[in-house]
């Protein structure tokens, strides 16, 4: 029958951000539970600033994560050494915590291909505007990593609406017949811009469509950051070594929203009702994990301070290094897209070339 095989809720604080009976708090030192909620109180604090930035006409088009903080961050703390991210538009934190410092984020934004040259070390693909395209090349790059005797791990991040594109299915179908040590990470914000669930799929839940690659799949509470944790976790440590008889991959489902729009450019109370944003923000990831760690004596208000400034330091500086960079001309985008212009866009650039000449660059930034 139709979503039998559904799997729970995993969650371990609940709405007002105490333990669940029965939950366990994941092995973490004091030190590293507070290190998550610092990541949370940076990617929140991030997104204010850079929605301000666009605002202003200081950088392009942005994809807001409030809401969703737990999903990105709480997993990618769950990596570790050399595994590997391969983030969507939206996943700027995860990248921050494999290594990548924010500005790079910022300078894509703001149009610099530069932005999207990752360093060598960095262990993040870059970010992936066509939806779901990396769910194949992460299973492909787990494959090939598999078989050359690495134990590292594979996490694409993509959304509900991902699971929708073939990408998703080829990629899954080929992650269980090679056995690859892939975690598939689906933020599913209830939305794909104005697409919702019933929408998107037939299935009761994202997570049970694993059952039909032969792997696991696993539904999490998004906005539970000790729960996305430690199944991530648990997920990581299967893809590396994997009980008898079980697959290395994993589908993991994190249950989230999205407080704002899609992207600057959309205005969601044209397919949402203001009550399903009020039920939603409820679930808050970053009340619940602060009162998590006051209760537990871990976290007071002095702390609090000394975290807050950290976080406003360290988005000010990626802030200052990523509008030091010269921008990139206009024309550039022409100039790249085939060997020999085609006609079209030879006219295109020309037509651009005009309206700069008559209007000026800054009537193309507000
Ligand atoms: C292949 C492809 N089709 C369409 C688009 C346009 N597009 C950009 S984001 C988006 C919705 C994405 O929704 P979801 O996958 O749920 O991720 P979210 O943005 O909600 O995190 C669409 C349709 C695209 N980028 N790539």
């Amino acid at each position: 029958m139709r979503g039998d095989s559904a799997p729970e809720l995993r969650q371990i604080l609940d709405e007002d951000g105490q333990l669940r009976d029965d939950a366990v708090v994941p092995d973490l030192t004091d030190d590293e539970l507070l290190e998550l909620f610092r990541m949370l109180k940076l990617a929140r604090h991030y997104d204010e600033r850079a929605i301000k930035l666009q605002r202003q006409g200081r950088m392009g088009t942005y994809s807001p994560i409030a809401g969703q903080e737990a999903g990105h961050a709480a997993s990618a703390f769950a990596l570790s050494g050399d595994d590997w991210i391969l983030p969507s538009h939206r996943a700027d934190i995860a990248s921050r915590i494999r290594g990548l410092g924010l500005e790079f984020h910022l300078m894509y934004c703001m149009g610099m291909e530069r932005g999207n040259r990752i360093p060598e070390d960095t262990p993040v693909f870059p970010v992936t505007l066509p939806i779901a395209t990396q769910i194949p090349h992460a299973v492909g790059m787990a494959w090939a990593s598999k078989y050359m005797g690495s134990d590292r791990v594979f996490m694409p991040y993509f959304g509900d609406g991902g699971t929708s594109e073939g990408d998703f299915h080829e990629g899954l179908n080929f992650a269980g017949v090679f056995d690859t040590p892939t975690v598939f990470f689906i933020n599913n914000n209830q939305w794909a811009i104005s697409i919702g669930p019933d929408q998107q799929t037939k299935s009761r839940t994202l997570a049970q469509k694993a059952d039909a690659y032969g792997f696991e799949g696993v539904r999490v509470d998004g906005m539970d950051p000790l729960a996305v944790y430690q199944v991530t976790h648990e997920a990581i440590e299967k893809a590396r070594d994997p009980p008898e008889g079980e697959l290395r991959p994993t589908l993991i489902e994190a249950l989230t929203y999205r407080f704002g729009p899609h992207t600057t450019s959309d205005d969601p109370s044209v397919y949402r009702e203001d009550e399903e944003l009020e039920r939603w923000e409820q679930r808050d990831p970053i009340p619940r994990m602060e009162t998590f760690l006051r209760d537990t004596g871990r976290l007071d208000a002095e702390l609090l301070e000394t975290i807050e400034q950290q976080v406003a330091d360290e988005v000010n500086e990626a802030i200052d290094i990523a509008e030091s960079v010269d921008r990139p001309e206009p024309t550039n985008m022409f100039d790249h897209t085939f060997a020999e212009p085609t006609p079209r866009l030879q006219a295109q650039r020309e037509e651009l070339q005009m309206l700069r000449e008559e209007y000026g660059d800054d009537a193309f930034t507000h």
